[in-house]
């Protein structure tokens, strides 16, 4: 029955236990994100990344900070270097780790400091299907997410595959901090629909930041 309860500030809604959206909060560090996520992209390219199991990721990948989360046919993990370069991951630019950290200090989360951000790309028909995240150290460290461009309906699901998952759209600007009793919930994104937005064209852009190592 927590679901919608209002914190403090209209715009601050407590999902679950230990989780907080904040709706807009990337708003107004928008046009800086755009443009230090191309300088990112530029160095460590978007690519469609292999599960253990042998399928092509549907979600276009890459990452910035001192660690990635990566996939092939060896396991999921997270690695210092970028399999495509053998390079180092780009930093972390200044404005996405002052915003991974503003949001969570408002969800109560005031020594957040991420070592990792997964910036996941979703096309028209682009989807993740329900998983827990777990390849992290520490999960008492909370997962900071940023959704930028075209809307999605993600799904927040229970701590077992099989229980029933609640929609929630997500919206440009959006920032949820996934926290607590709520890191090990099941989540996914349902495919993508087509639509456009004005500064990210068809694509729906998510960032994940994350204290990994
Ligand atoms: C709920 N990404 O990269 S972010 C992922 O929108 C991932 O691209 C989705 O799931 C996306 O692993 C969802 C929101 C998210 C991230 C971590 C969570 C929700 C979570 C951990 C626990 C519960
Ligand atoms: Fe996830």
């Amino acid at each position: 029955m927590d679901l919608f309860d209002e914190i403090d500030e209209s715009q601050s809604l407590k999902l679950a236990e230990g989780s907080t959206l904040l709706r807009g909060f990337a708003l107004c560090e928008q046009a800086t994100m755009l443009k230090d996520l191309h300088a990112v992209v530029t160095l460590a390219p978007f690519r469609h990344m292999v599960t253990p199991g042998g399928f092509t990721m549907s979600v276009a990948m890459t990452n910035c900070g001192d660690l990635g989360w990566v996939t092939d046919k060896k396991g999921y993990r997270y690695d210092a270097l970028d399999p495509l370069t053998g390079k180092p991951w780009p930093a972390m630019p200044a404005s996405f780790m002052a915003l991974a950290r503003a949001a969570a200090k408002l969800a109560g989360y005031s020594e957040f400091t991420p070592d990792a951000c997964l910036i996941n790309r979703y096309q028209v028909g682009a989807r993740m299907s329900l998983h827990q995240d777990k390849n992290e150290r520490d999960f008492n460290q909370p997962i900071v997410s940023v959704s930028l461009g075209v809307s999605a309906v993600f799904q927040l699901g229970g701590f077992e595959r099989a229980d029933k998952a609640v929609k929630l759209p997500l919206y440009h600007g959006d920032v949820v901090v996934w926290g607590g009793d709520s890191r090990l919930r099941y989540h996914g994104v349902l495919p993508l629909k087509v639509s456009h937005h004005p500064a990210f064209g068809e694509y729906r852009i998510n960032l994940t930041f994350r204290k990994a190592g």
